[in-house]
């Protein structure tokens, strides 16, 4: 980040996360039964009151619980805080069973409705974008084997310092975000920046708990997808490098082997790149 620019900061990037799931998420509601409501708020609480009973939970420790759930609130940490922690769990009870391609948490840094682009597409980007070209190249198709004709990929993820666009200051809006139309016959070529291992906010909140368990706040470089179509179950995703440090320690337990690129040197516009092959399957509804 160049000198005299605002650095990105806990309660900016929160802030933004909130609003972006107030307005694209929030409203949905569940539908869910009063003895379904009942049930999960009890054993959640009783989990929470077996914790303070086999550590003998202090009033200063209590305390310090509260504090924290107020922080998080107000810095809008909420939305990092229960997908690096929770998320995963709800992906894996959702989706473990379905058939196609594996999946994975969305994270908080989702923007829908990014640029609208081509089956072989360069993804909006700074003139000069910091880091390694990076061609991603596949095809989507169903689960009943046919290719899946102008099939959609949502492809967004961090730039080479690690921020992404819409959480960081002075960065282009969409800036690696785009949305890409798979050929007739669901091919695709999606030209990025291989991005930077992501370290969470450590300045909010978040950042506090982390420190004060001894933890890190690393997750492995991650693209992240959300490929549908329809007639389709929609599938989110994330795809990882080999070698990354923290592709076993993922603060968000959210990497799958089946998730490992495979990315390989490569030419990309005349320069020296790599090219990483990953197809598709979703699921035929
Ligand atoms: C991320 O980039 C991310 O993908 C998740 C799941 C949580 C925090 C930041
Ligand atoms: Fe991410």
């Amino acid at each position: 980040m160049p000198d005299g620019e605002a650095l990105p900061t806990a309660a900016a990037a929160g802030a933004n996360a909130t609003a972006h799931f107030r307005a694209d998420k929030a409203a949905a509601g569940t539908g869910a039964s009063p003895e379904r409501v009942s049930a999960i708020a009890k054993e959640v609480l009783a989990a929470v009151h077996a914790t303070i009973r086999k550590h003998n939970v202090t009033y200063d420790e209590y305390n310090a619980l509260k504090a924290w759930l107020i922080s998080v609130g107000e810095t809008g940490e909420w939305p990092l805080a229960l997908d690096v922690w929770v998320e995963h769990v709800v992906e894996e009870v959702n989706y473990a069973q379905r058939p196609g391609s594996t999946g994975t948490i969305e994270g908080p840094f989702y923007i829908p409705n990014a640029p609208t682009l081509p089956s072989d597409a360069k993804l909006p980007m700074r003139e000069g974008e910091k880091g390694t070209p990076l061609v991603l190249k596949g095809t989507v198709t169903g689960t009943d084997g046919k290719p899946i004709p102008g099939a959609t990929l949502e492809i967004w993820s961090a730039d080479a310092d690690g921020y992404y666009s819409s959480f960081a200051p002075s960065m282009p809006e969409f800036n690696l975000r785009g949305t890409v139309s798979a050929a007739p016959d669901g091919a695709f070529r999606i030209h990025t920046i291989r991005p930077a291992p992501y370290q969470i906010p450590t300045d909010g909140p978040c950042g506090a708990l982390i420190r004060a368990a001894g933890w890190h706040a690393w997750r492995p470089a991650h693209l992240h997808l959300k490929v549908h179509a329809p007639g389709y179950g929609a599938l989110t995703t994330q795809l990882y490098f080999p070698g990354d440090p923290h592709n076993g320690d993922d603060v968000a337990s959210a990497v799958k082997p089946a998730l490992m690129l495979d990315p390989k040197p490569a030419k990309v516009d005349g320069g020296e790149g790599l090219e990483a092959l990953y197809d598709f399957v979703l699921q035929k509804l």
